[in-house]
């Protein structure tokens, strides 16, 4: 039977996408890099290394200046999360919180951003969430499964008990590789190799889905 849940935060808690992107946008305007929002689809759930790798493609900067473009482009995401409020949950996600609590399902973060707590505190669902692993956690970013086994050891929960939510098709990969069940939201070109794909968690019910993702 299923005993955790761990959730993604971006795309499935709710939309840092958005400010992540600016943030990027700043960035790379700075330094002349090509970048616009068709771009930014490709750093969805990837870190925040991998993300600056992808901008820069082929050019040559020193360690050095990648570490400062890394240090700015968070300063300004980390500035614009500021006003981040329990309004910016995604719909559904407070009600299906309460839900697993009142079933007795214990609960992780499994998010790659290093900013994940601030944002669960300013979000107001801190109570709701038993264990974060975030982008200090692992060595290891999504595809690797290492975020969510962290997560299911500190719930002390099997693996094969635990289900990831997840918007990103490396974050899919991920939980799959960690042997969990996959519930994928957003497309079926995105999340499709997920157990079960949902277009967002708004009027999703627990034992329903837990009926579907078992059978
Ligand atoms: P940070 P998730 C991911 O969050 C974002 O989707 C991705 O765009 C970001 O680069 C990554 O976190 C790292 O974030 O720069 O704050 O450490 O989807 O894994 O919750
Ligand atoms: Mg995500």
């Amino acid at each position: 039977d299923i005993q955790g849940v761990i959730f993604d935060l971006d795309g499935v808690l709710t939309d840092t996408a958005e400010y992540h992107y600016r943030a990027w946008q700043r960035l790379a305007d700075e330094e002349g890099l090509p970048f616009d929002r068709e771009a930014n689809e490709a750093l969805r759930g990837i870190s925040r290394r991998a993300s600056l790798m992808k901008i820069i493609g082929d050019r040559v900067y020193s360690e050095a200046q990648i570490e400062d473009m890394m240090e700015r482009k968070n300063q300004y995401y980390v500035d614009s999360i500021d006003a981040i409020s329990p309004t910016d949950l995604l719909p559904g996600v407070l009600d299906f919180l309460k839900e697993i609590k009142q079933a007795g399902v214990k609960t992780a973060l499994g998010s790659a951003s290093k900013n994940a707590r601030p944002v669960i505190e300013k979000l107001g669902i801190a109570e709701y969430i038993d264990v974060i692993g975030d982008g200090h956690s692992v060595e290891r970013p999504k595809p690797a499964p290492d975020l969510f086994l962290f997560g299911a050891n500190e719930l002390g929960v099997d693996p094969a008990a635990c289900v990831v939510f997840e918007d990103a098709a490396a974050g899919i990969e991920a939980a799959l590789a960690a042997g969990m069940w996959a519930v994928g939201l957003g497309p079926v070109e995105r999340v499709g190799e997920a157990h079960v794909v949902l277009s967002s968690l708004e009027n999703v019910h627990w034992a329903d889905l837990r009926g579907k993702l078992q059978q």
